[in-house]
């Protein structure tokens, strides 16, 4: 205690303000299709096709949204200068766009593609991609979004940052998950094991309210400005 490490945790919720969907609530991602059939290496190896068309319109509306207050605030607390860590489950690029310049992503980036057979990794900001599925060009191969499907590991090296950081905070933000999805949602459960003071951020109760030390109801464009307000950091000076 008394490090002053600040580790912030993110799920879909922090974007929710920013008009994209959640995955879980009402009228989220989950409720139109089923993640076995589009968020899994099975269903991209059974229609590569569909699977891309799914990923390629969350990113022409990605593209088309702009970071809300709680982005922006998030990327202020990181601009105090002090130990900071935002670990985001988020594959939308707000946080980046909002200035979040020390964060990991722990289910990758949809404006990341990655070859199927020689692995190389790119960026790729085209909201759109034609035709689909992508190729290659190096080997020629099908690419694949760099996100992390269900069933699949997380990427070992941003993991173990984040459960560094959770090991090492003072202060714990978890800001709009549902904290179902594993292993994602342990980082909330190691942090309050090594001390940390954990705060839940989130307009409705979740299956980790009760073991958080604070649960602030409410969304995450209005409590998280309110809270850098009383804390006299100012929310102007990123970016
Ligand atoms: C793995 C990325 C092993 C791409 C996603 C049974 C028990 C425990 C675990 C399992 C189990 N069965 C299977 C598992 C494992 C599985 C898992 O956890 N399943 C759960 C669902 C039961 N996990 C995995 O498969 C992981 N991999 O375990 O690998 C392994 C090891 C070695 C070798 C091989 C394999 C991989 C998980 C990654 C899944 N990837 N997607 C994409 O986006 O398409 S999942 C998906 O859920 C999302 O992408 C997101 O990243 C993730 C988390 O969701 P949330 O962000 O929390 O969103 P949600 O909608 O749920 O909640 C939104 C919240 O916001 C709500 O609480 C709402 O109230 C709140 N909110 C709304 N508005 C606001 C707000 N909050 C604040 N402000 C607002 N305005
Ligand atoms: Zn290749």
């Amino acid at each position: 205690m008394g490090r002053g490490n600040v580790l912030v945790l993110t799920g879909a919720g922090v974007s929710r303000e920013s008009g994209i969907a959640t995955f879980r609530d009402a009228g989220g991602v989950w409720e139109g299709v089923d993640p076995m059939q589009v968020a899994t290496p099975r269903a991209f190896a059974a229609d590569p096709k569909f699977v891309w068309r799914f990923y390629d319109a969350r990113r022409a509306h990605a593209a088309s949204a702009q970071p809300n207050p709680a982005h922006r605030a998030i990327a202020a607390i990181e601009a105090t200068g002090r130990p900071f860590l935002l670990a985001t489950q988020n594959v939308d690029g707000l946080h980046e766009r909002a200035g979040s310049k020390k964060l990991v992503r722990l289910h990758g980036s949809l404006w990341r593609v990655r070859c199927t057979a020689c692995a190389a990794e790119h960026e790729d900001l085209r909201p759109k991609l034609e035709p689909l599925p992508p190729h290659c060009t190096v080997c020629g191969a099908m690419l694949r979004p760099a996100v992390v499907w269900f069933e699949e590991p997380l990427p070992m090296i941003e993991f173990g940052r984040a459960q560094f950081a959770a090991r090492e905070a003072e202060l714990v933000l978890v800001v709009g998950t549902s904290s179902l999805v594993y292993p994602a949602a342990s980082l909330q459960m190691a942090a309050l094991e090594s001390g940390a003071y954990v705060v839940e951020i989130n307009p409705e109760t979740t299956s980790f309210s009760a073991e958080a030390n604070e649960h602030l109801a409410g969304p995450a464009g209005v409590v998280l400005p309110a809270l850098l307000l009383a804390a006299g950091i100012p929310m102007e000076q990123v970016v």
